[in-house]
């Protein structure tokens, strides 16, 4: 059987090198898109070369797999519903005495001062090392700016195709790339570890709210804007340190999902992003099937689910953390095998996320981080450490 395999999988890979030598003669173009069926997944993350302290992760997350859900909020630490840096406290430990698990970051802007929400890059730097100090997790999104237009993320002027390789904009995207890439390096443990991250570069891309968006570019150049990415950033700029998210919003079936997903060997979370189904008893169902597909769909390729965002900007239901968002999830046997769940940022007290002292589902969120199925950092244990 074994050596049937060998064979089998020795023949693959001389049939994919006289393929690709093949392609090499005719021209040098980026190989065509080919996905492929689902056959044997490797258990591998997308980066062979991983620093130790991210393949850890990596393993870790996949053990917690169905006995706990992290919970995570973006600027947990930089920005509160009544503070923002220099200031750092955080509204999660203010309300229930331990941080969270995951903390989402920012790096739109990357290449100045401060980010797209005035978070100095530096600043940021700092609170990670924290995170990773404390044993929590770090996820980071990149709301590029439109690369053609100068405009933000939201502009939707269809730039994919002009920063792909042999484009015109091509070179300034490598150029953002490289500072995305120092800044990656860069983060380092006061003993100098590599900081893993979770990065999740264009995200909800099946939407049309983003240049990058489904409206906006076709499925293989968004295909081959993720390829190269990945490659660019793995393969020519040494960044090892990262996990990457492939984060979609709502999808209704996994076609939908899988439409413009790069490929096993691109991606180790599949993500989706989800605040609208969760936040009426009517539609949670319709988050939880999501969640499923999701879960059963990592499941077959060996990656991790997430549901990377999710949230309800001004908490207006007193029970949403336990009647809309916990229960519906732990007692469904298959979504429960998300590795964590983040909410949004509380950027003041109209745009919030997580209650502070005396808002409406205060006691509930208390509740929830009281639930053994809900992971905060007082419940973490070393997740960068294989035992
Ligand atoms: C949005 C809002 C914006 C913010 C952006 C990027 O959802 O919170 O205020 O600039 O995310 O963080």
């Amino acid at each position: 059987m074994i050596s049937g395999l060998k064979s089998a999988l020795w023949l693959l890979f001389l049939a994919g090198l006289f393929v690709s030598c093949h392609h090499d003669k005719k021209k040098k173009e980026v190989p065509a898109i080919d996905l492929g069926p689902v056959i044997n997944p490797v258990e591998r993350p997308v980066d062979s070369l991983l620093t130790k302290e991210t393949e850890a992760l990596w393993v870790n997350l996949k053990r917690l797999k169905g006995k706990g859900i992290l919970f995570g909020q973006q600027d947990a630490t930089t920005s509160g519903a009544d503070w923002k840096h220099p200031i750092s406290l955080s509204d999660v430990k203010q309300v229930t005495g331990t941080y969270p698990a995951v903390y989402g970051w920012e790096i739109s802007g990357i290449g100045n001062t401060r980010n797209i929400d005035s978070i100095p890059f530096a600043v940021m730097t700092k609170r990670i090392a924290e995170v990773f100090n404390r044993g929590g997790v770090n996820t980071i999104t990149w709301h590029l700016g439109n690369p053609v237009t100068a405009g933000t993320a939201w502009d939707t002027y269809p730039a994919v195709r002009e920063i792909l390789p042999d484009s015109i904009q091509h070179e300034y995207y490598k150029s953002q790339l490289q500072e995305v890439a120092s800044f990656f390096n860069q983060l380092k443990s006061a003993g100098g570890v590599p900081i893993p991250i979770i990065f999740r570069p264009f995200h909800e891309n099946n939407g049309n709210w983003f240049w990058w968006g489904k409206g906006h570019c076709t499925r293989e150049e968004y295909i081959r804007l993720w390829q190269f990415t990945v490659s660019y950033l793995r393969d020519s700029l040494h960044v090892h340190n990262l996990l990457y998210a492939y984060s979609t919003d709502m999808f209704e079936s996994t076609e939908q999902y899988l439409e413009r997903y790069p490929g096993d060997e691109w991606v180790d979370i599949l993500g989706c992003e989800n605040y609208w189904d969760f936040q009426s008893g009517a539609t949670i169902s319709n988050g939880i099937a999501q969640l499923r597909m999701l879960v059963n769909m990592a499941a077959q390729r060996k990656k991790l689910a997430a549901l990377t965002e999710c949230g309800f900007d001004g908490l207006p239901i007193k029970n949403w953390w336990t009647q809309y968002l916990l229960t519906p999830i732990k007692d469904d046997s298959v979504a429960r095998n998300i590795s964590y769940l983040m909410v949004w940022r509380n950027a003041n007290r109209k745009h919030f996320y997580v209650p502070f002292p005396g808002q409406k589902s205060f006691q509930d969120f208390l509740l929830f981080e009281q639930d053994t199925f809900t992971i905060f950092e007082k419940d973490l244990r070393d997740l960068y450490v294989i035992k």
